[in-house]
């Protein structure tokens, strides 16, 4: 596969580094729609969604989301953390906007990361981090390994983060969030081939293109009627036509998540 866009999480958040690789506007959405932030969506806060903490380095700056499933206990993205160390982490819940210094700041005690993970195209990128401090928010739920009905196509799926707001583009200050139709695994494997593995992930994104998850949302949920069901994880580029978003497919690693959750 040629152009890959292989999920990685941002760098750093507002650097001007950001801006000027979007002159490069590669693979921006074509014709139509002009790209809006998550890429498409709205500005939303961590008011109406307590749960939604960001990943950060030992700066506070953002590189990744992730979901408070419990006070101390944070999913991500195997991906978002498989570089780092407990202690190059934090965890910042409360925080709407990436250059607020509002919220709780927790360190990390442990990093649990799915143990056959090796890249997000071989599936297995779910992580589980341990909180050194109880964040005061509401935790979100997520799907139990029954709950698989939860993906049928078309199903509306909402994505949350702090990622670009256009392929190549700049990090969004304010916390975005968008819908998006679950994609059909079928329809999946006929955009991105054997790199789509279905037990481990599942897509969404309309097939025109132009709303979906972008850099720096790696490790953010996909919720399902409010529920947490996936995880941000990879895509060929952003919001691009006929390749849609790619979510770890929680209900596959729901279990494992729960022993972490409870560990
Ligand atoms: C990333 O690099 C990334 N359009 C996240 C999501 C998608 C692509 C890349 C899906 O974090």
């Amino acid at each position: 596969m040629s152009a890959l866009h292989r999920a990685r999480k941002a760098a750093v958040a507002l650097t001007a580094t950001a801006a000027a690789a979007a002159t490069l506007s590669l693979g921006t959405p074509s014709a139509s729609a002009a790209p809006q932030p998550i890429v498409g969506g709205t500005t939303t806060t961590t008011t109406s969604y307590p749960f939604m903490m960001q990943i950060t380095d030992a700066s506070q700056n953002q590189f990744c989301g992730g979901t408070l499933v419990a006070p101390t206990k944070v999913v991500t993205a195997a991906h978002c953390v498989v570089d780092e160390t407990a202690s190059s982490v934090r965890v910042v819940g409360g925080r709407t906007y990436l250059n607020g210094t509002n919220g709780t700041v927790s360190r990390v005690g442990d990093i649990w990361i799915h143990p056959d993970y090796t890249d997000v195209t071989n599936g297995d990128d779910v992580a589980v981090l341990t909180l050194s401090t109880s964040m005061p928010y509401t935790t979100a739920p997520y799907v139990s390994s029954a709950q698989t009905n939860v993906y049928a196509a078309g199903t509306t799926a909402r994505i949350l983060g702090w990622g670009t707001t256009s392929e190549n583009g700049s990090s969004s200050n304010q916390l975005r969030t968008a819908t998006v139709p679950v994609v059909s695994d079928s329809g999946c494997g006929s955009a991105y081939g054997s790199d789509f593995v279905r037990s481990d992930m599942v897509c969404a994104g309309y097939t025109s293109g132009g709303t979906d998850s972008c850099q720096g949302d790696s490790g953010g949920p996909l919720l399902i009627g409010g529920v947490l069901a996936g995880i941000t994880s990879w895509g060929e580029g952003c919001a691009k036509a006929g390749y849609p978003g790619v979510y770890t497919r929680l209900t596959t690693f729901s279990s494992l998540v729960t022993s972490e959750v409870n560990s």
